[in-house]
């Protein structure tokens, strides 16, 4: 790899803080692209609404400034713990998503074969109607297990609350099998408990971080951006793993460009280096640990000159990256990652990472990860959902015995949809996710649509799986409703409203209301119990001990202080078998697994071909924001990150066109390269989210690559089935 010269990589930081930094300005300044119908200005009184922002799902909250009853500006609320008054590029452009000309605007009943496109619209009434009958029907033929829901935001839980009520148990979110899922099994085999959303770290306090992958600065989590540019700022070391130079290896004292899918050893070496040259926390691992002992043994031949035949990477540069974190503990975060679906021995890796911070004992101790806490909500008094005739569908006989029953695997149920085992799925609900763009493999999606009698989407956009609904529901943008009440989990709980501030255009519905309608169609109208939905949001809210009228005003609501690090009283358990941090997991071993993480070598991609990998940009967010005017007008496209060696062979120069084809032989739409130093040369990086496929959305019709679409592979997790996203192999086509 080439070393990059300073004059290089000051112009790399400037380009990305320029780029993010925009956003901030963009509606307020008249910067607008072209064809955008502006908020007008007018010197009319502004009203600021407070409500909480959905353009992903960190739940910052915001003030939303209206005149004329117009959205101008969307800015951070500064009572809100996730903001700290701040709003990312996302949430500033987040008034775009109300003024995108793609949205969908009433319902719409499939008239021509599914997938071509062919619309007429409904009233409401008819759509949901013709979802309850269709609903029923197939309850009757099949069982309503035999209709699934595929969900992802806030909307989507009143939605669940519903259908689960009318006996719909296979129900689904993509954070567990295509994000977050590997980390929280991983860190629930170690000390007793996942780590959930946002992750516990105290970045603000800590001395040192170490950032595996995670890319924050382009993986825009607004606290955890906000408290890494601030120790940034007072030069705290960062430690930064990737194959790519990312934003955060630009602030990196280290960067490790490690070879794809070799993290695992990396760790493991590290753990080595910490047990042999007594770096580790003897104190936490004597009272807390279990297993330590043959945690040692297990790891005594993984030193850091075996890691580098695995990972590319210098023994020096492991062995010295290691003391310098291992010096700050317990003030030291490796960060536990995010979207943890790599390469399908996720959960593992994830242990890893959870052993060695607990190595470093950092849990519960300020710079370290705190103890979250939170404020509990009351339910609303409601019948208790029905007995479940069949167990869930998505992982019979419990083949990954670690699968998520809340969450479930999306990709579970599309394979019971595919096999008809161990029963047959015959309705989907798809609300708030593009499982065309977020699933592995679209040929088998759509190979499960084919089998379906019913696939209702409920979306603000015409996505790509809208494309091949037979009813489409037309969501109002969160700006222009209720949802229900949010309480954050942090250094201190906090809750926070989400309500109207301008009125939807056209005929768009909010969740809430589409869920009781289809519950009283259903015959399950106590599921949705509320007449106003407001009168149900002040029950909740005093019943939570905080005042209704309160939240409304000020948006957030702070919960107690209380103890949330051991310097200040907290007391650490660890709910595992043996109540313990678990160095070895007798759990795993008993059901055959490596009781200890091991590290397993990738298989190689054919030759000559570049392994993809994909990320974040900080103006988009999945496949949701690519035709949202604002944010699209800073980045309207992706490009292919090639390294120049790789360049020079292929004989293309910068900007050159190429379309990208996989292993499979399935090509993208063409894409420009961007050849910098700052990707090794044996992989390619892409933004995800681009290259979508329904015309509808024209804003963002077939502009840019879809990584999903070159994601034919995938290996599962054979411990809790996420589904792996780096599998993939590309080659570059010329000429496109
Ligand atoms: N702007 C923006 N921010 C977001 C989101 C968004 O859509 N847009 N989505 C949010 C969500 S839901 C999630 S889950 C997070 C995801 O954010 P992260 O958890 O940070 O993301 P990943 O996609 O896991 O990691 C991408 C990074 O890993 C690197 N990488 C790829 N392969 C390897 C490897 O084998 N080893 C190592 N060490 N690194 C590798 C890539 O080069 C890239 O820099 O982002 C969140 N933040
Ligand atoms: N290839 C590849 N696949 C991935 C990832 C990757 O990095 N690469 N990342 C994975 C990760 S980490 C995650 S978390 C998932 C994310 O997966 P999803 O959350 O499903 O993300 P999107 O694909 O953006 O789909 C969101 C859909 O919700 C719609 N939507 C937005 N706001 C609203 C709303 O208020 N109401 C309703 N009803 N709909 C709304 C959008 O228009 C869009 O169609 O994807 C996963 N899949
Ligand atoms: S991180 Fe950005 S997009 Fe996500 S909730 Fe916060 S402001 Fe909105
Ligand atoms: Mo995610």
């Amino acid at each position: 790899m080439g070393q990059l010269t300073r004059r290089q990589f000051l112009k790399i930081t400037a380009t990305t803080f320029g780029a993010a930094g925009a956003a901030q300005f963009l509606p307020g300044t008249g910067g607008l692209p072209l064809g955008v119908a502006a908020p007008a200005a007018t010197s009319g009184a502004t009203t600021v609404v407070p409500t909480f922002c959905e353009m992903c799902f960190w739940k910052c909250s915001g003030l939303a400034h209206v005149r004329d009853g117009r959205l101008w500006k969307f800015e951070g609320n500064p009572l809100d713990p996730q903001s700290r008054g701040r709003l990312c590029p996302r949430g500033t452009g987040s008034v775009g998503a109300v003024y995108d000309p793609d949205r969908l605007r009433q319902p719409l009943i499939r008239t021509g074969e599914r997938g071509k496109e062919q619309w007429k619209t409904a009233t409401w009434e008819e759509a949901l109607d013709h979802i309850a009958a269709k609903m029923k029907k197939i309850a009757a033929e099949h069982g309503p297990e035999s209709i699934a829901l595929f969900s992802h935001g806030t909307g989507g839980g009143l939605i669940r609350q519903a259908t689960r009520a009318f006996g719909c148990v296979n129900q689904t979110l993509p954070s567990f099998a295509q994000c977050k899922g590997p980390r929280d099994v991983g860190w629930e085999l170690t000390i007793g408990s996942g780590l959930g959303s946002p992750e516990p770290v105290d970045i603000v306090n800590t001395d040192c971080l170490v950032l595996i992958g995670s890319h924050l600065g382009e993986n825009m989590h607004n606290t955890q951006v906000q408290e890494f540019a601030e120790i940034v700022g007072r030069r705290a070391p960062v430690i930064v793993v990737d194959p790519r130079f990312s934003v955060a290896a630009s602030k990196a004292k280290y960067w490790l460009p490690i070879k794809p899918g070799t993290d695992t050893a990396l760790v493991l070496a590290w753990m080595n280096v910490l047990v042999t040259e007594n770096r580790y926390d003897r104190a936490f691992v004597e009272k807390y640990g279990h297993g330590f002992d043959k945690f040692v043994a297990a790891i005594k031949d993984n030193t850091p000159e075996w890691a580098a035949a695995e990972t590319g990477l210098d023994p020096a540069l492991i062995r010295a990256s290691a003391r310098e974190f291992s010096s700050h503990g317990p003030r030291v975060i490796v960060h536990p990652g995010r979207r943890t679906n790599w390469y399908g021995d996720d959960a593992q890796r994830s242990r890893a990472i959870a052993l060695l911070n607990m190595l470093l004992g950092n849990y519960g101790r300020r710079g370290g990860f705190y103890l979250a806490t939170n404020v509990a909500i009351p339910a609303y008094p409601k019948p208790k959902p029905p007995a479940i005739a069949r167990g869930r569908a998505d992982n019979p006989d419990k083949r990954y015995p670690f699968a998520d029953e809340v969450e479930g695997l999306t990709t579970g149920v599309r394979a019971a949809t595919i096999t008809g085992k161990p029963y047959p799925i015959k309705g989907w609900l798809v609300y708030g996710t593009d499982l065309m763009q977020n699933l592995p493999n679209i040929a088998e999606t759509r190979a499960a649509i084919d089998k379906l009698d019913l696939l209702v989407v409920i979306d603000t956009l015409p996505s790509d799986i809208a494309g091949y609904a037979d009813v489409v529901l037309p969501e109002s943008v969160f700006f222009e409703r209720h949802d229900d009440l949010f309480s954050g989990w942090g250094r201190q709980g906090w809750i926070t409203l989400r309500q109207p501030v301008v009125k939807p255009p056209h005929d768009q519905k909010p969740g809430w209301w589409i869920a009781k309608q289809l519950a009283d169609r259903l015959g399950v109208g106590e599921s949705a119990p509320w007449g106003n939905f407001e009168e149900y949001l002040a029950w909740r809210a005093e019943k939570a001990g905080l005042s209704f009228d309160e939240l409304k005003k000020n948006g957030v609501v702070m919960g107690p202080k209380t103890p949330v690090f051991v310097e200040d009283g907290a007391k650490l358990e660890f709910t595992t078998e043996s109540g313990k941090v678990e160095f070895y997991s007798d759990h795993l071993e008993k059901l055959g697994f490596d009781p200890v993480p091991k590290y397993t070598p990738q298989e190689a991609g054919p030759p000559g071909a570049l392994r993809l990998l994909t990320g974040r940009a900080p103006m988009h967010t999945f496949s949701r924001t690519q035709s949202n005017p604002f944010l699209a007008d800073l980045m309207p496209t992706n490009e292919a990150w090639v390294h120049p060696d790789v360049a020079k062979q292929a004989g293309l120069v910068n900007g050159a066109k190429v379309k990208l084809r996989n292993q499979d032989g399935v090509e993208t739409d063409p894409v420009r390269v961007k050849v910098t130093q700052r990707i090794r040369s044996d992989c390619v990086y892409m933004v995800y989210g681009f290259g979508h496929e329904n015309p509808m959305l024209k804003g963002a019709y077939h502009r840019g690559a879809s990584v999903a679409r070159l994601t034919t592979r995938y290996k599962v997790d054979p411990l809790m089935g996420g589904t792996s996203l780096n599998s993939n192999f590309v080659t570059l086509v010329k000429g496109a």
